[in-house]
């Protein structure tokens, strides 16, 4: 079983992250780790934060001579803010004492004040600094190696921006992999020229008001395996795995399969996807892409369709959202924190990550295997079934 567990805070001094359960001798470099993460720092809208966070990688377990050991692998990521100033050396240290400006005028959708209720902390940034969306790097991390083991099933992963705040991408097509240069290569990661300048606006606009904007991105997996995931539990659905590890992303709020909120206006009779069997190919095919990819809780191979919704950010620019002090009690605005107009660009990395570690441990779980060499065979062996 593929398993993987980040920790550390925004402001300390790395987040770290373990994964378990990858084959021996799959081949892994640092480089990878720094492209995916210099991907997931892309956007306009993003915080000054983001010009000087290195993402220094560093793989401490698991991994020798470029290849995996089948051991656990550990990656560490410093946190360049950290080893910048001396402020977050006080702020973050791990040795006794107290913070001189403990934050207690809570934001109103951020983590602080239900957290600070239930772990007993007078200080939100006890909450915050693990909530943040820093820790987004550290699955991303993850997410690489999970990554590298797809494309040797021949599975790619693709995501694209479709709304920031009122602005929407008029595409209509799912992007494929070679659209992937051109998405990055957009400030917003929109695939459409003309809803790319109007979200650039919205995000100016946003920003001149002190204000942050949510969006939806949507991410594709091509070349995915049949029958990944499973009809017999709740808690094998693909569709349920996706579901969990998506809304999972912080600020996150709503996760869709395929034509999921759409086909719920549909008859039955406009609703599905025609099977049909392509006798070149010798595969069966789906005409349409409204069920996202899965049927009863397993992938049918055809592209895996998930969008994600994305709350805007809780943290403003100009704090305007009124809250309360805990510690006099009295109104207030919530507190100023450096931050992002919105984070949007990078979610769709983040999506790509979280898709692919779920089909990564899923594709174990049905492949298995202790090599690379076993976990491709397996796989071959099973689809070379599906023909007959
Ligand atoms: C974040 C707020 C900003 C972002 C940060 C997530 O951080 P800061 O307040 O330190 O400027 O830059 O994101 C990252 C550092 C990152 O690498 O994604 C938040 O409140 O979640």
């Amino acid at each position: 079983m593929l398993r993987y567990l980040t920790a550390g805070e925004s402001h300390g001094r790395s987040l770290t992250v373990i994964v378990e359960g990858l084959p021996a001798g799959m081949p892994v470099l640092v480089e990878d780790f720094e492209g995916e993460l210099a991907r997931r720092r892309l956007g306009y809208g993003r915080g000054p934060r983001q010009r000087f966070e290195q993402d220094v990688i560093t793989i401490t377990g698991g991994v020798r001579h470029g290849r995996t050991l089948g051991s656990p692998v550990a990656v560490e990521i410093q946190n360049s803010e950290w080893f910048r100033s001396d402020k977050w050396h006080e702020e973050m240290s791990t040795a006794p004492g107290l913070t001189a400006s403990p934050l207690t005028q809570p934001r109103p959708g951020h983590a602080d004040l239900v957290g600070m209720q239930k772990y007993g902390f007078d200080d939100a940034r006890d909450v915050l600094e693990r909530a943040s969306a820093r820790e987004t790097a550290a699955r991303v991390a993850a997410g690489t190696l999970a990554k590298t083991l797809l494309s040797h099933l021949g599975v790619s992963i693709v995501s694209h921006v479709i709304r920031i705040g009122a602005a929407e991408s008029g595409v209509d097509r799912l992007p494929v992999a070679s659209d992937l240069a051109a998405i990055d290569a957009s400030e917003v990661r929109c695939l459409d020229p003309i809803a790319e300048a109007a979200m650039i606006t919205e995000i100016e606009d946003a920003a001149r008001e002190g204000d942050s904007l949510g969006g939806i991105v949507e991410a594709v997996a091509h070349g995915v395996p049949v029958g990944l995931g499973s009809h017999v539990h709740w808690d094998r659905k693909i569709d349920s795995l996706l579901a969990a590890a998506v809304m999972s992303i912080q600020a996150v709020k709503a996760v869709e399969i395929g034509d999921g909120f759409a086909t719920a206006a549909l008859r039955g009779s406009a609703a599905h996807d025609a099977i049909s069997w392509d006798a070149v190919a010798s595969r069966y095919v789906r005409e349409g892409h409204r069920s996202g990819g899965t049927e009863g809780g397993m992938t049918t191979g055809e592209p895996l369709v998930v969008r994600a919704a994305m709350k805007p950010l809780a943290t403003l620019n100009k704090p305007t959202l009124k809250t309360v002090d805990v510690v006099t009690k009295e109104e207030t605005v919530s507190f100023k924190e450096r931050t992002d107009v919105t984070a949007v660009p990078a979610l769709g990395v983040v999506v790509e990550t979280m898709v692919a570690l779920v089909l990564a441990t899923e594709a174990q779980r049905k492949f298995g295997g202790d090599s690379l060499a076993e976990f491709v065979r397996n796989a071959s062996a099973f689809g070379a079934t599906l023909g007959k």
